[in-house]
C-alpha cells in the first residue's frame, strides 16, 4: 500500500483521541513542528501549558525583555511570504513584538485549531507491542500517537532560589520566567532584584526608572556588552528581505546560526596589541555578540579570552562612577563567553543612579527571606517587591518534570540521572519515535535558536517520511550511535572553556543536577553538516522498525 494511502486509512479509523504525532509545547519548536508535520498530512495534537502561543516571549514578560539576536536573523525562514510581509520594527525584537510575532504566525498557518492550551503534559508511556505513545495530562486527558515529540524548551522551567524563607515574602514577589500577563508598575516602590544574569541585566535598568529604589543582589558579576539597540530603519529593512535567501544559507554554515557572525580566521595573538585594541573597539561599537566573534581561539585559550575579559572589565571601570562597586561588577570567576555573554541598554549606567544599591552577596550571602525584607548576613534590606531573576532548570527540566516511561518501564529521569544522552540531540535510544527539538548535544542554546527549532522539525520531517516511505511503525536511535555521539560532543566541549564556568550549561545552577557542558560545542554548520550526511547515508545510527 503506497504511502499516502496508509496515512488515509489510518485517518479514518481513528478515534478522537488517536493522533499520528503528539507535540508537546507551542513555543516556536512546537508551532513550526505542528505546521511542517500538519504539511506532511499528519493528524498532530499539540499540548501547551500556557494560555497562548510563543512559548519564551509567552511566560518572560518583564520590563526590558527583548532578544539578543537581531531580529531580522531571530525569526523564521521557512516562508518566505511570511518573511517578507513581516515589519520588525526595532534592531532586537520586544517581548510585545516577539509575541504578536508567534501570534501572527499561527493566525497566518491556523495552528491554533490543533493545540490544547493550559493543559500540561504530566505523563507519556511508550507501548511495545502497539508502538503507540500514551500521553496524560494534568487535565485528565489521554491521547495516542506513533510519534511524540518534545518542544518544551531549553529555558522554560523557571527556577526559585533555594534561600530560607523565599516562600514567606508577603509582598508582591515576580519570577522573570513567570511574569504577570499585566503589566506590573513599580513606581514609588522599593524593589529587590536577585541575579544578574541576561534576565536580570535587562530587567535592572528598566526597574530602575520606576522604583523609587532599587537593591540588587549580586552573586557572581556577569559580562555585558551594549546591544546599541534601536529602531530599524526602513532602509535597513528592505535591505535585509532583499537579502534573506542568501543570509539564510550563510547562517546555516556559521558557528552560532547568525549569518552576521562567520567563523572568524585570525587567532588573537596574530594581531599587535593595538590592532587587538581597534577590532575590540570596533565590536563593540557594532554591539551584540561581535566581540566574541572577533577571534578564533577566544573561547579555548585562557590567555586569549583574558584579553577580551579585560577589555569589558575596562569598560565597565570606566563606566561605573564609584570604583568599588565597579570592581564589584567586574566578573573574574569566568572566561568570558563560557556563561551566555548578556546583552545590555544601559546596565553599567544604572549603577550611578543614586535610587540604586548593588549588594554583594557572594562575600556575604542572602541568609533568609522574610516577610518584608532580604537579610543579608544580619542585615535586613526592607522591600515591597521582590523579582527572582534566577533563571531556569535549563535544558533537561521541562523533558525531565513528564513522567516519561519506554516500553520496559524505564523513565527518561533515570536514563539521564548521570546527565542527559542523547543522539544528535534529537533522540534517545531506548525510547523509541520520542523525538527532542534543540534537545542536549545538539547545538541548540549555542545557536540563533530559531534556525535550529528549524534544521531540526525538518530533520525530524524527513526521519518521519522516511518511516512512511518503508513502512515502518517507529524508529529508533542506537546505542552505539548514541554512545559514539555524546562521547564526540563531551570531546568537542573539553577542547573548549565553556567547563571552567559554573554556568547553566554546565547544569551548575540547578542543585544535585549532575555537572556536563550540554550543548553541543561544534557550532551549526558542523553539526547541519553531520545531520546532512547522515539523512545522505541512509539515516545512519537510526533503526525504523515495524
Ligand atoms: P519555548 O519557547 O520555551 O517553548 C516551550 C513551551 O513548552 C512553553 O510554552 C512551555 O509552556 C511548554 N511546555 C513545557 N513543558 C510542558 C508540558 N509538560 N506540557 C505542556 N506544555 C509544556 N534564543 C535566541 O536564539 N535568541 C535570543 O535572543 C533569545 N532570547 C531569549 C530571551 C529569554 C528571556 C529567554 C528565556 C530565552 C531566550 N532565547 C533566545 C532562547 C529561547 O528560549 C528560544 O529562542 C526559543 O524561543 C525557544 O523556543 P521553544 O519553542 O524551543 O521553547
Ligand atoms: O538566568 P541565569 P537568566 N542567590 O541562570 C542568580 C536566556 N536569556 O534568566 O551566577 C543569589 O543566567 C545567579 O547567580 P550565580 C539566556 O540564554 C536571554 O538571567 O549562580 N543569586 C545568576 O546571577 C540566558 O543565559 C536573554 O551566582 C542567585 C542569576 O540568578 C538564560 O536565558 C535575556 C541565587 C540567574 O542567571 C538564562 O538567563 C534573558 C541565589 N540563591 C535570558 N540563585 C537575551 O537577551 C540564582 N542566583 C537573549
Amino acid at each position: 500500500m503506497a504511502a499516502p494511502e496508509r496515512m488515509a486509512e489510518a485517518s479514518a479509523a481513528r478515534t478522537p483521541d488517536r493522533f499520528d504525532a503528539i507535540v508537546v509545547g507551542a513555543g516556536f519548536a512546537g508551532m513550526y513542528g505542528l505546521h511542517r508535520l500538519r504539511e506532511m498530512g499528519l493528524s498532530v495534537r499539540v499540548y501547551e501549558r500556557g494560555g497562548d502561543v510563543g512559548g519564551t516571549w509567552y511566560w518572560n514578560r518583564y520590563p526590558g525583555a527583548r532578544c539578543d539576536i537581531e531580529s531580522q536573523e531571530y525569526s523564521y525562514s521557512f516562508s518566505s511570504d511570511l518573511q517578507q510581509d513581516w515589519n520588525w520594527s526595532e534592531r532586537y525584537g520586544t517581548q510585545p513584538e516577539l509575541l504578536a510575532y508567534a501570534n501572527h504566525v499561527a493566525d497566518r498557518f491556523d495552528l491554533r485549531r490543533d493545540i490544547r492550551f493550559e493543559t500540561r503534559v504530566a505523563a507519556a508511556e511508550y507501548d511495545d507491542a502497539s508502538r503507540l505513545w500514551t500521553v496524560t495530562t494534568d487535565t485528565g486527558e489521554t491521547a495516542t500517537a506513533p510519534i511524540f515529540i518534545l518542544a518544551t524548551g531549553n529555558l522554560s522551567t523557571p527556577q526559585l532560589p533555594d534561600i530560607p524563607g523565599v516562600g514567606d515574602f508577603a509582598g508582591r514577589r515576580f519570577h522573570t520566567g513567570d511574569w504577570p500577563r499585566e503589566p506590573v508598575d513599580f513606581t514609588g516602590r522599593r524593589v529587590g532584584v536577585i541575579g544578574t544574569g541576561s534576565t536580570a541585566i535587562q530587567a535592572i535598568p528598566a526597574i530602575a526608572e520606576e522604583a523609587k529604589h532599587l537593591y540588587v543582589f549580586q552573586r557572581t558579576a556577569n559580562f555585558s556588552v551594549p546591544a546599541h539597540h534601536g529602531p530599524m530603519t526602513d532602509d535597513f529593512r528592505a535591505a535585509a528581505k532583499a537579502a534573506y535567501d542568501e543570509t539564510r544559507r550563510l547562517a546555516r554554515t556559521t558557528p552560532f546560526g547568525i549569518a552576521r557572525f562567520p567563523a572568524p580566521t585570525r587567532s588573537t595573538f596574530d594581531v599587535s596589541d593595538e590592532e587587538r585594541q581597534e577590532i575590540y573597539e570596533k565590536a563593540w561599537a557594532m554591539g551584540g555578540q561581535a566581540l566574541l566573534f572577533s577571534f578564533n581561539d577566544l573561547l579555548i585559550s585562557e590567555a586569549a579570552n583574558e584579553t577580551a575579559a579585560e577589555f569589558v572589565r575596562n569598560k565597565i571601570r570606566a563606566t561605573v562612577n564609584d570604583p568599588e562597586v565597579a570592581e564589584l561588577l567586574c566578573p573574574d570567576d569566568h572566561p568570558i563567553g563560557t556563561k551566555r555573554l548578556c546583552l545590555d541598554s544601559h546596565y553599567f549606567e544604572t549603577f550611578n543612579r543614586k535610587n540604586v544599591t548593588l549588594v554583594d552577596v557572594r562575600t556575604t550571602p542572602i541568609t533568609e527571606i522574610t516577610a518584608s525584607a532580604v537579610v543579608v548576613g544580619d542585615r535586613p534590606y526592607e522591600i515591597d517587591d521582590l523579582v527572582l531573576a534566577t533563571g531556569f532548570d535549563a535544558m533537561t527540566g521541562a523533558a525531565r518534570d513528564i513522567d516519561i516511561r519506554n516500553g520496559n518501564g524505564l523513565g527518561l529521569r533515570d536514563a539521564w540521572a548521570d546527565g542527559p544522552r542523547t543522539y544528535l540531540g534529537l533522540m534517545v535510544a531506548g525510547f523509541p519515535s520520542l523525538f527532542m527539538i534543540t534537545g542536549p548535544q545538539s547545538p541548540s542554546v549555542k545557536s540563533q535558536m530559531i534556525l535550529s527549532i528549524e534544521q531540526h522539525v525538518d530533520l525530524i520531517a524527513s526521519i518521519v517520511g522516511r518511516m512512511r516511505d518503508a513502512g515502518a511503525k517507529a524508529v529508533a536511535a542506537t546505542a552505539d550511535a548514541q554512545k559514539n555521539w555524546v562521547d564526540h560532543a563531551n570531546e568537542l566541549a573539553e577542547t573548549t572553556l565553556y567547563t571552567k564556568a559554573n554556568s547553566w550549561y554546565m547544569g551548575a545552577n540547578t542543585p544535585g543536577k549532575p555537572r556536563m557542558f550540554m550543548p553541543y560545542a561544534g557550532g551549526v554548520g558542523r553539526y547541519k553538516e553531520t545531520c546532512d550526511r547522515i539523512v545522505a547515508e541512509g539515516f545512519t545510527g537510526f533503526v525504523f522498525e515495524g
